[in-house]
């Protein structure tokens, strides 16, 4: 990744009809470097602008990525305009260069893109009102009907096996052979916990290689703080952060969003007592999840839903744990045990969701109908 951030040349690449008069850091990601860029217009009136620095450690092939996301963008906003929504607030738009490009490249090879801001939103990194976790699981769910006509094979895949957990666990291993930090020793009990779950990593993924379940067009990284929230109706908005929109399983979206919202605690809470995974509010997700998206789904893939979301959790805290063993070099962290400490709220999670995995498929079973 290049050194500095050269956010004075990508603001300059753009024609904002107006003066940039501030620009800071903005949200909560762990991966791109996000900002809001906020300009004035000749009028005295301001406009705010998303302007992000992509990480290309992490995608590879930005123009890619942008080709995904304006096609994705593009059909939502028809679907959108049809149904007499506000394909402006409803959909990211994608703000071109001054020379029409999507991306922007600065002297040190940042790359660089840059959304409308969507105001009068909000944007959650936990629970504090079920109707919100309940709104973003509708949200969610059309999002994934809205995308069940899109040609699928017309998509990049912008991170390869994101969610193939087997390969996940693959990668999880090298890195504790190669133990490059020498931290393995400081977490033999967290690399017991995946050891032993190792063969739970093929469930999701054995069926899809038997064609018992559907391919389809997904988003992938389906936490809470990837939907924007109507500040006046409390309805889910918009659905953000495109980049990982691919061909994949209707489980593992279902099942990111209870790994990150079903939780009583924040991703990275450092107090374990605190976190819990919460029966109702994976029922109050599981609810809306299948009243928007349900009648799209198969028997196969309703039947296997609580999969998901045990998977998801395992494997983004095998993620966090192998990203600890390397070094903290993908996920963005803000001190030293920070991926660490990631892990073990998903592994309390993963714990806590054994322990309640037959309620878990009652709930299912209760919105199945
Ligand atoms: P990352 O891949 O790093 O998570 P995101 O694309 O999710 O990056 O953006 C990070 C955060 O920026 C989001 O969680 C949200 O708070 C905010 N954000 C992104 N796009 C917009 C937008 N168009 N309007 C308003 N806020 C946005
Ligand atoms: C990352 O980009 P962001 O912050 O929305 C990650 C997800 C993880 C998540 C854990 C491209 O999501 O896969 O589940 O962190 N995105 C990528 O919070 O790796
Ligand atoms: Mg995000």
């Amino acid at each position: 990744m290049p050194e500095t951030i050269k956010l004075q040349e990508a603001l300059a690449a753009y024609d904002f009809a107006g003066e940039v008069i501030s620009c800071e850091r903005f949200g909560e990601g762990h991966i791109n470097d996000t900002f809001a860029a906020v300009v004035k217009h000749p009028d005295g009136s301001t406009q705010r602008w998303i302007v992000q620095r992509i990480n290309t450690h992490v995608f590879k092939k930005p123009l890619e990525v942008m080709e995904n996301i304006i096609g994705v963008t593009d059909f939502l906003a028809e679907k959108i305009d049809a149904a007499g929504g506000d394909a402006a607030r409803e959909t990211l738009y994608v703000l071109r260069t001054k020379e029409g490009k999507p991306i922007f490249a600065d002297s040190e090879g940042g790359i660089w893109r840059c959304y409308r801001f969507i105001e009068g939103t909000i944007c959650l990194q936990q629970v504090k009102d079920p109707a919100d976790f309940y709104n973003s699981a509708l949200t969610f769910g059309n999002f994934q009907r809205q995308l069940e006509a899109y040609p699928a094979k017309t998509l990049h895949e912008t991170i390869p096996d994101f969610h193939n957990t087997p390969d996940r666990y693959q990668k999880f291993e090298a890195a504790v052979a190669e133990d490059s930090c020498k931290r393995a020793a400081n977490v033999a009990d967290e690399i017991s916990f995946v050891r032993a779950r190792k063969a739970d990593c093929a469930v999701l993924s054995d069926l899809l290689a038997a064609n018992e379940l559907p391919l389809r067009v997904t988003h992938n990284d389906t936490k809470l703080n990837n939907i924007l929230i109507d500040a006046a109706t409390g309805k889910g908005l918009c659905v953000i952060d495109l980049d990982t929109v691919m061909p994949g399983l209707a489980a593992h979206d279902y099942g990111d969003s209870i790994r990150f919202g079903a939780s009583t605690a924040k991703e990275d809470e450092t107090d374990l007592s605190k976190v819990h995974f919460s029966l109702p509010l994976f029922e109050t997700y599981t609810k809306g999840y299948l009243e928007a998206a349900g009648d799209a789904l198969t028997e196969k893939e309703k039947e296997t839903l609580r999969w998901g979301a045990k998977l998801m959790t395992l494997e983004c805290g095998m993620r966090f744990l192998t990203d600890y063993l390397q070094g903290d070099v993908y996920f963005k962290t803000t001190h030293p045990e920070h991926n660490l400490e990631r892990c073990h709220t998903q592994f309390r999670l993963v714990e806590e969701m054994e322990a309640h995995w037959d309620e878990m498929q009652q709930i299912i079973r209760k919105y199945s109908k």
